[in-house]
């Protein structure tokens, strides 16, 4: 009889399912924000149609989570690599979250998830992934730089069973249900809530530096920090969890809302409770202690922009500040799709109609071929992360702000760096989106037979048409 086996994209899904069934157990109030982003989006669905699904189909958005973790060093980051290579999870994008917080958040980050529309239609599942940066001097000094290092060089994250099944899950692209089954326990296990007591003075030591440094460095363990639903209506679901009760950080972050399309993603959170967790004292004695860092966050998310559009809305963010206005948004922003497309501001993807012409021949250019009915452009979910709305969760969610000694020179690290670090090529954010606009438009040229360079932007061509 044939072996049961498992696909990566199969186990991304049921990584993600368990992922979000223990921190549903660890932190409950996450439980309480699923329910009421699933409630939301029955609603949205239920008034919009079909509508509601033009960013993904609701099964997709029902499952869709993003978690976000941190490591300490180069090692540990290139071992998580490999667990989220076997979950078809790749590394997209290089966020420097280090100046982008007004707190100290000395991290370097990338995003794993996957790339391919198929696969991340089948289960979007995606890690926001810092990596500590003890090298940096103006948040850590020299001492306490080895201090760390040694710290982090002394504990494993992951033990060489979970690393040997990644291994071998990413080299033959499957595991068999036995293996499936000890590799998704083990991944899972190595992102719950350490039981281990917490050295009170070291950890007190890194919370002066910066609480995120705390977090990472301060425990011999790595924990999910938080894990984030995606929601249809982030605007109704801030109202009614604020309703129950919940205190929600004071703003919805990123674009507002307003009578055009969604675009990139809009978040917030609200801030756990403290957490119990065992704590040793310097003279040896372990008590019961409390620590609140993790968080319960929601998203919503919007069609990816292009680089010029994602030059406006930086732009726009330059100009007027992290949260502009609507009226800053309207005059600045296209109000429809088309308008975006035509501008060349968010990627599509194009699809021939069934219901195409069939008695005249198409004309070759893509404003022709959308108003005469010939093709459909369909928007493309914007799948990662923004680094700004990203200082801001971290920061929203800190106690102390910590410190960074501005007067000394920052390291500098980039993506080509990062890359190296794990051994993997980092993608470029737009490559993705760029591709699959683009083989959309080679596909319906090809069925058309139109020879012509289909370029997206139409703009000019309909002066000319
Ligand atoms: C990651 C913060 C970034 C987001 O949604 O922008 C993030 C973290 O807190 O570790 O998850
Ligand atoms: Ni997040």
């Amino acid at each position: 009889m044939p072996v049961n086996t498992l696909a990566p994209g199969q186990l991304r899904a049921e990584f993600a399912r368990r992922l979000s069934e223990m921190y549903g157990r660890e932190v409950p109030a996450y439980t309480t924000l699923v329910e009421v982003s699933r409630a939301v989006n029955t609603e949205v669905l239920q008034r919009s149609g079909a509508d509601a699904e033009r960013l993904g189909s609701i099964t997709r958005v029902t499952a869709e989570r993003h978690g976000a973790i941190r490591v300490g060093t180069p090692e540990e980051l290139h071992q998580v690599a490999r667990i989220f290579g076997a979950l078809g999870m790749h590394p997209v994008g290089f966020y420097d979250l280090r100046d982008a917080a007004a707190s100290a958040v000395p991290v370097i980050s990338t995003a794993f998830r996957p790339i391919e529309a198929e696969e991340l239609a089948h289960n979007p599942f995606r890690v926001f992934t810092s990596m500590l940066t003890p090298a940096d001097p103006r948040f850590f000094t020299s001492e306490l730089r080895a201090e760390l290092e040694a710290f982090l060089a002394r504990r494993r994250l992951f033990g060489p069973e979970l690393l040997e099944l990644a291994d071998r899950a990413e080299h033959d692209r499957q595991l068999c249900e036995t293996d499936a089954e000890r590799f998704l326990e083990l991944a899972v296990g190595a992102f719950e809530l350490s039981t281990e007591p917490v050295d009170k003075r070291w950890y007190e030591t890194l919370e002066q530096v910066s609480a995120v440094a705390a977090d990472i460095g301060g425990v011999t363990s790595t924990h999910i920090n938080h894990l984030t639903p995606r929601v249809l209506d982030i605007d109704a679901l801030y109202q009614r969890m604020s309703e129950r009760g919940i205190e929600m950080i004071d703003a919805i972050q990123g674009p507002p809302r307003w009578n055009g399309p969604d675009v990139l993603r809009r978040q917030t959170s609200f801030r756990a409770l403290a957490e119990p967790r065992r704590m040793r004292a310097p003279d040896g004695t372990v008590s019961t202690g409390a620590l609140r860092v993790r968080f319960g966050e929601v998203e919503a998310r919007g069609i990816a922009l292009t680089r010029n559009g994602r030059a406006r809305y930086d732009r726009l963010l330059e100009e007027y500040g992290d949260a502009p206005e609507p009226e800053v948004w309207q005059r600045n922003f296209p109000a429809t799709e088309r308008g975006l497309l035509e501008e060349d501001l968010a990627y599509f993807t194009y699809r021939l109609r069934a219901d195409r012409p069939r008695d005249s021949r198409p004309p070759a250019n893509l404003a022709g071929l959308l108003d005469e009915g010939w093709v459909r452009a369909e928007p493309i979910v914007y799948e990662d992360f923004l680094p700004r709305s990203a200082a801001g969760i971290f920061q929203s969610n800190l106690s102390g702000k910590g410190t960074r000694d501005n007067s000394r020179a920052a390291t500098e690290y980039d993506l080509d760096w990062l890359s190296s670090v794990i051994d993997r090529d980092i993608q470029d954010p737009f490559t993705g989106y760029e591709r699959q606009q683009n083989t959309s438009i080679a596909e319906i040229a090809r069925q058309l037979g139109i020879s012509e360079d289909l370029v997206p932007n139409t703009s000019t061509e309909r002066k000319h048409g």
